[in-house]
């Protein structure tokens, strides 16, 4: 048994008055909360240190630089750094990211990192599917701006090995794409951080309003099945600024059972152990890819991006 305590560290709404500072306390609360459990690893949501800024449209570059970070750890962040290496927990932390490239030119991400137990950082993954729309859209009654905020990231889905084992992670709206854990799981992943922040409002079809919390454990745990993998899901929930979140973050068996879950809307920590030998047991069966997969046969998934029906 390659055994891992992992804790879900959910947090509640976070004001757009918060400062970074107040946030991290909260998270330190959060990771200490994970030390008495004996996790030896916490997966805060995406977006961590901030609200969910991408509500509200924006022309001015300052306002909206103000919710990026430009180094991790930063001032801020790095009691987050020194408290988790103290106690020897690792963890994972949603952020907006701004990297500026060798020519100089500004590339904003929402970024995960994986921090091991010693405070080094061993992986970061950039959100790849950026959901909702880059200009302003009046008639939404909150904008979701986040590909007027985010670029995708170049990187694809890498994989590290930490913690024992195989690591990944996604973002959000990456987590309705089964290419996310599938490209993941081709490189052997056998635990997938996930962080969210998911309004329960969906203004362009308000009908899935009420199934947000039915798809948001659908995909996670179909994507632990299909890829023998497990799969941690972190949501920042409650009502932020006037907006609804999803909160329901679970951890999920690669058998697709959720062996975990926060019940309330707020700071909560679900803690599991988890087995990353267990993964085997989908992984050398009904989902031996090796053996079943017929990749010839999925070339459409890779060469073409939109639905192209078979002529009248
Ligand atoms: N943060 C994020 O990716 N949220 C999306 C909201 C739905 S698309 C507007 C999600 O997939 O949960």
């Amino acid at each position: 048994m390659r055994s891992l305590i992992v804790g879900a560290a959910q947090m509640g709404p976070i004001a757009r008055t918060e400062s970074r500072e107040q946030v991290v306390e909260r998270l330190l609360a959060l990771l200490r909360k994970s030390a008495e459990r004996a996790c030896q690893l916490v997966v805060f949501p995406e977006l961590a240190l901030t609200t969910f800024f991408p509500r509200w449209y924006t022309e001015d570059e300052a306002e909206m630089l103000s919710w990026f970070e430009t180094e991790m750890p930063g001032p801020e962040t790095k009691p987050l750094f020194e408290e988790a290496a103290r106690v020897g927990i690792g963890f994972s932390l949603g952020y907006a990211e701004l990297s500026i490239d060798e020519n100089g030119i500004k590339h904003r991400y929402n970024t995960k990192i994986l921090v091991e137990r010693d405070g080094s950082i061993v992986g970061k993954y950039r959100k790849i599917h950026i959901p909702g729309h880059e200009h302003n859209e009046p008639w939404r009654p909150f904008q979701h701006a986040e590909r007027l905020y985010f670029e995708p990231g170049p990187e694809g889905f890498p994989v590290w090995r930490a913690f024992g084992g195989i690591v990944g992670m996604a973002i959000c709206n990456d987590r309705r794409w089964p290419e996310t854990y599938r490209v993941m799981g081709l490189q052997g992943a056998e635990l997938i951080l996930i962080g969210y922040n998911t309004p329960l409002h969906y203004a362009p079809d308000i009908q899935q309003n009420p199934l947000q919390a039915f798809h948001n454990h659908l995909v996670m745990q179909a994507g632990a099945y299909q890829n023998g993998t497990w799969v941690v899901g972190v949501a920042k929930g409650g009502v932020e600024e006037g907006v609804e979140s999803l909160a329901h973050t679970v951890i999920i068996a690669p058998s697709g059972q959720i062996v975990a879950q926060c019940i309330t809307n707020g700071d909560e920590l679900a803690v599991a152990e988890i087995d990353l030998d267990f993964t085997k047991l989908y992984k050398d069966t009904v989902f031996n890819c090796d053996l079943y997969r017929v990749p010839e046969h999925y070339r459409l998934i890779s060469e073409q991006r939109g639905v192209v029906p078979p002529p009248e």
